[in-house]
């Protein structure tokens, strides 16, 4: 029942697996992955899908001819596995031209290049079958405040993704992009810092049913904010395109830890909402399943294999505990105590206005409903009983 498999639909960023340790204190710990020994891992643990940014697998400045071979190196070890390409997303922050962001970079031909960039991989996206291409703009901020105008930034971000949604409805690729917010690292303040500024930015732009989110557990939780409601809240926009699982440990660094080897509880919390959220206790999402960590530069391959198979174990765990919790009597006791079906009714009831709910002031005793007790001690030590297997 742990043991994954391609219905689970997990899938990892070929730069996770891929990582070499480098940070800003020291060199790689690890030597060059191959894409094609990734894809034959990955199939091997299980997953169903790999995603890359443009230089992940081109490096970047290749010709043509190199480019073509080294896609055509991908395709093969992918009709040999059956894993598919769910998600692709283009690097626009490693390069030096990139320092002061792509899309928003204060300089007009480099913002032009990174569109450029994007284009050309949207291509490649669409030849692979994928449906969502993510944007992470992760050098769209600043470290000063004047020297970013933020207002103008908002503009030419909203100038590219135009131009992308365009393009994806010109060629009729079945595509829609997702935003990855994230505070801030690699610079001081980033662009759409939160799933909250993403989903306010999207309904300004020119085709916002294209555009959704990607959460990342670590990048809300380095804003110290509860990832599982921001989540419920991209779901609740119908916004939830993608999502990048890992493990964040407060409001530090961005350290990409395996899923689950951060803030537990809430781990479980996002697990039970994906997989249980829906109508009847249906899933509410059936996207990839996707892992963005980091294995730590401490391991060697052996540790790096050991790591993905972690994430998708910890999820395959997670969602057993989250059904457990479900289905046992004294939990939908305790959530019959805590009111959480309550909220679910409408609070006027059908054809009631506002001045029928004047008229009812009366009848209500604040007093006697805030004695109230909601039991949500008792509710949060079920789930914790379950989550560590004592129930
Ligand atoms: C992405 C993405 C991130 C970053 C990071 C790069 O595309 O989702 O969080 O790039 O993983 O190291
Ligand atoms: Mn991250
Ligand atoms: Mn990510
Ligand atoms: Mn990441």
């Amino acid at each position: 029942m742990v043991a994954p498999t391609p219905a689970d639909k997990f899938s990892f960023g070929l730069w996770t697996v891929g990582w070499q340790g480098r940070d800003p204190f020291g060199d790689a710990t690890r030597p060059e992955l191959d894409a094609v020994d990734a894809v034959h891992r990955l199939a091997e643990l299980g997953a169903y899908g790999l995603s890359f940014h443009d230089d992940d697998l081109i490096p970047f400045g290749a010709s043509a001819t190199e480019r073509d071979r080294r896609i055509e190196r991908l395709r093969t070890a992918l009709a040999e596995t059956g894993l598919v390409v769910p998600m692709v997303t283009t690097n626009l922050f490693t390069h030096p031209v990139f320092k002061d962001g792509g899309f928003t970079s204060n300089d007009r031909q480099v913002r032009r290049f990174a569109m450029r960039k994007v284009l050309r991989n949207v291509e490649l996206a669409a030849e692979l079958g994928a449906r969502t291409y993510v944007l992470w703009g992760g050098r769209e901020g600043a470290e000063y405040d004047s020297a970013k105008d933020v207002r103008a930034a908002l503009d030419r971000y909203r100038e590219s993704v135009d131009v992308l949604t365009g393009f994806v409805r010109d060629r009729g690729y079945d595509l829609r992009f997702a935003i990855e917010p994230k505070p801030n690292e690699p610079r001081g303040d980033i662009l759409l810092p939160t799933v909250g500024h993403a989903l306010a930015f999207i309904t300004t732009l020119a085709h916002p049913e294209l555009v959704g989110v990607n959460p990342e557990v670590g990048h809300e939780q380095m804003a110290g904010l509860n990832f599982a409601h921001g989540v419920a809240q991209a779901l609740w926009h119908g916004k939830l395109f993608h999502i990048d699982l890992n493990g964040q440990r407060g409001i530090k660094y961005d350290q990409d830890l395996v899923f689950g080897h951060g803030d537990l509880m809430n781990a479980f919390a996002l697990v039970d909402l994906l997989e249980n959220g829906g109508p009847d206790g249906a899933p509410a999402y059936d996207g990839p399943r996707h892992f963005d960590y980091k294995p730590s530069r401490t391991e060697d391959f052996a540790g790096v294999w050991d790591s993905a198979a972690a994430n998708m174990r910890t999820y395959l765990l997670l969602r057993e505990r989250a059904r457990a919790f479900r289905a046992d009597p004294d939990v939908r006791e305790a959530l019959a105590t805590a009111g959480v079906d309550e909220l679910r009714t409408p609070t006027l009831s059908a054809g009631e206005t506002y001045t029928d709910l004047l008229a009812d002031e009366a009848k209500f005793d604040a007093d006697r409903a805030g004695e109230r007790g909601y039991g949500f001690v008792r509710l949060n030590q079920l789930a914790l009983e379950h989550l560590i297997g004592a129930r």
